[in-house]
C-alpha cells in the first residue's frame, strides 16, 4: 500500500496568502504565522489519519488475507484553490473563514479493487472512537450529473498538540480503481477547458464511460466472488 504526501511548496502559501486582504507588515506577520500553524494542524492529521488506514489494512489482511487497499493518496489543497473556493462560496479570503468554510483542505484519497471494499473501509473509519464522522456523500448510490462515482466521509481526527487537542477536519475519498480512472480523466478534461463548458458530445460520453464503469465494477466484484467460493470449497 503507498502512501504519496504532498503539500504545497512554502512560496506557494505564501503567494496565496498574500492574495489575501492585508493591510500592514505587523498583521501580514501574524498573517503568516497562523497560516503556518492551521498548515501544521491539517498535514498532522493527514498523518494521523495515513497512520490508521495503514493499521486498519494490515489487520485486515491478517484477518482475511487480503488487502482492501490497493492505495492512498493524501494532499493539503494549495492556497489558490483554496481562495477559489471561498470565492465561489461567496466568502472573503481569510484563514478564519477557510477554517470554517472549506472542509477539503487536508484531503485523502483512497482506492480499492471492488466496490463492497469501500463500504467495509467507511464502516472500519467509523468505528475508529477518535474519528467524528461530520458528512457523508454517497455518488455511488447517487452519482452526480457528470457520472461522478466515489463515496465521500468529512471526519473529523484530534491532532493533539503540547498544550491543546484540535479536532481537525478531513475529507475522505474512498472509490475503485475504475472510479479513479474515469474521475482523473473527467478532471483532466476539465481542466483543459478551464472550467469553460465542455462540448455536450464529450460530457454524453464521459456519462456513457460513467456507465460502464459501474458495470464493469459490477461485474468484477461477481467474478472475485465467484473465485473466493470456489477456493471456500477447495
Ligand atoms: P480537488 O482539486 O480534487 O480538490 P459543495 O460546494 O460542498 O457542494 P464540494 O465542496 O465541491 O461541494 O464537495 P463535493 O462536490 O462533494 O466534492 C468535492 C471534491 O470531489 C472535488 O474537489 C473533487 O475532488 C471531487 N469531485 C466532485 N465532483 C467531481 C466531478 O464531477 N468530477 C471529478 N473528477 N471530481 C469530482 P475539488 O475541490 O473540486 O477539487
Amino acid at each position: 500500500m503507498g502512501v504519496e504526501r504532498d503539500a504545497p511548496h512554502p512560496s506557494i502559501a505564501h503567494r496565496g496568502l498574500c492574495q489575501m486582504e492585508v493591510s500592514t507588515k505587523e498583521e501580514r506577520n501574524s498573517e503568516v504565522q497562523t497560516w503556518n500553524e492551521v498548515t501544521l494542524l491539517y498535514s498532522s492529521a493527514l498523518k494521523q489519519i495515513n497512520t490508521k488506514l495503514e493499521i486498519l489494512n494490515d489487520e485486515f489482511q491478517h484477518v482475511h488475507q487480503y488487502n482492501p487497499i490497493e492505495h492512498i493518496k493524501s494532499r493539503l489543497k494549495t492556497p489558490e484553490s483554496i481562495v477559489k473556493k471561498l470565492k465561489k462560496y461567496g466568502q472573503e479570503s481569510t484563514i478564519e473563514n477557510m477554517v470554517a468554510y472549506v472542509n477539503d483542505i487536508a484531503g485523502v484519497r483512497i482506492i480499492c479493487s471492488f466496490t463492497n471494499d469501500i463500504y467495509q473501509i467507511a464502516d472500519m473509519i467509523s468505528n475508529q472512537s477518535d474519528i467524528k464522522v461530520i458528512e457523508v456523500r454517497d455518488y455511488i448510490k447517487n452519482p452526480k450529473p457528470s457520472g461522478y462515482m466515489s463515496y465521500h466521509m468529512l471526519v473529523t481526527v484530534p491532532v493533539y498538540l503540547s498544550d491543546r487537542i484540535v479536532d481537525t477536519k478531513v475529507e475522505i475519498q474512498i472509490r475503485t480503481v475504475a472510479q479513479d480512472f474515469w474521475a482523473s480523466l473527467e478532471h483532466k478534461i476539465n481542466y483543459k477547458f478551464e472550467g469553460g463548458d465542455v462540448p455536450k458530445n464529450i460530457q454524453d460520453e464521459l456519462v456513457e464511460c460513467a456507465y460502464m464503469v459501474s458495470k464493469l465494477d459490477d461485474h468484477m466484484l461477481l467474478l472475485n466472488e465467484e473465485v473466493q467460493n470456489l477456493d471456500n470449497g477447495r
